[in-house]
């Protein structure tokens, strides 16, 4: 750590790195799973065959996501199909930022903008991350993340030069978001169990509280742009700090939300429960596909024999 090598999935690690890596991988892939769902229900509403094509891309980058992360997790001794069980039981949480709703297109571009821009916020550092799996899929990830963060903030310009409606649109869905996406950076760094721990252990590099901020200061001059107002009363720049002092977000709300008390979680499990029970003829169809390839293909083949 004191040389800043990567942990690789071979070495030795103490129990509580295993743990807290496959903990905040899991809800990451979860995060990344459910999150399909706020935009994918747009998909077939979608207000030309253009943006259908594209909103049908960047869910599917997500799913992609979901699977790099559920692999990292598995250089860890997780199984992915365990730790589904755990999200659809409720033992593992997912970002609170998927348990509110869509109601119009212009929430399509403000997740792109402030969701993605919020991810790509917290996930750069994340690049740097002591685990060289997760770090190495984090790469590629916010690669994606940022062509996502560029379509939302060039759906919402498009809606910006539209009619009077399609600007108030987008004013409605970016008054909805801004709590919420300052919520993904967890509670403040004084009510946060993990960050302490997971600095030393070079999990995180930088604090809630710091990411948030960094956050702030980058979106402010692109709501400028837009021609958007960010629905903060306290918002403004601090000169001395060098930085945009804002309003803190109703904490109890984030503490609801990710208790499974949020305005669209019941929808969310069940919805994956479903997805899940629905897929699991799939399943073991290709497992048993995978078994007859490799038994014909004989011995010393690297068949999945065993995973049957
Ligand atoms: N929602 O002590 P801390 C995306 C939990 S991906 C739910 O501060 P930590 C892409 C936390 O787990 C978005 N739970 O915890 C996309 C802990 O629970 P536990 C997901 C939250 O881990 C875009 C407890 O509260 N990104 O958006 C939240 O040090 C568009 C105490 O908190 C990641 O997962 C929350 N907001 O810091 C997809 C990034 N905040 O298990 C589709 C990786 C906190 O101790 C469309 N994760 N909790 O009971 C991280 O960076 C960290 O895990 C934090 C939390 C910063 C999220």
């Amino acid at each position: 750590m004191a040389r800043d090598q990567r942990i690789e999935p071979a070495d030795e690690m103490p129990d509580g790195y295993r743990r807290t890596m496959v903990r905040q991988i899991a809800q990451h892939a979860h995060s990344e799973i459910i999150g399909m769902q706020p935009e994918g229900e747009w998909i077939t509403r979608a207000p030309t065959l253009r943006r259908k094509a594209i909103l049908l891309a960047k869910v599917q980058d997500e799913a992609g996501h979901g699977l790099y992360l559920y692999s990292a997790a598995e250089t860890l001794g997780a199984d992915r199909g365990d730790l589904t069980r755990r999200l659809i039981d409720g033992k593992q949480k997912y970002s609170s930022i998927f348990n509110y709703p869509t109601r119009s297109f212009a929430d399509v571009g403000v997740i792109g903008w402030l969701v993605d821009g919020a991810a790509i916020c917290n996930q750069v550092p994340l690049c740097r991350s002591s685990y060289g799996p997760y770090a190495r899929a984090m790469i590629r990830i916010c690669k994606e993340e940022s062509f996502h963060q560029r379509q939302g903030y060039e759906l919402l310009m498009t809606m910006m030069h539209g009619t009077p409606r399609q600007r108030e649109m987008v004013q409605d869905a970016v008054d909805r978001w801004w709590w919420p996406s300052l919520m993904m950076f967890g509670p403040p760094d004084a009510q946060s169990p993990n960050t302490a721990q997971s600095m030393a252990w070079k999990i995180k590099r930088h604090t809630n509280d710091e990411l948030r901020q960094r956050f702030v200061d980058m979106t402010v001059p692109q709501a400028a742009a837009l021609g958007v107002t960010l629905p903060d009363p306290a918002l403004r720049w601090n000169e001395e700090r060098g930085h945009h002092d804002f309003g803190q977000p109703d904490w109890d709300e984030l503490k609801r939300v990710i208790s499974g008390d949020g305005p669209m979680n019941r929808r969310r499990l069940d919805r994956r429960r479903r997805a899940d029970e629905d897929g699991a003829w799939v399943r073991s169809a290709a497992a048993a596909h995978a078994v007859r390839t490799s038994r014909a293909a004989g011995p010393g083949t690297g068949g999945l024999d065993g995973e049957a």
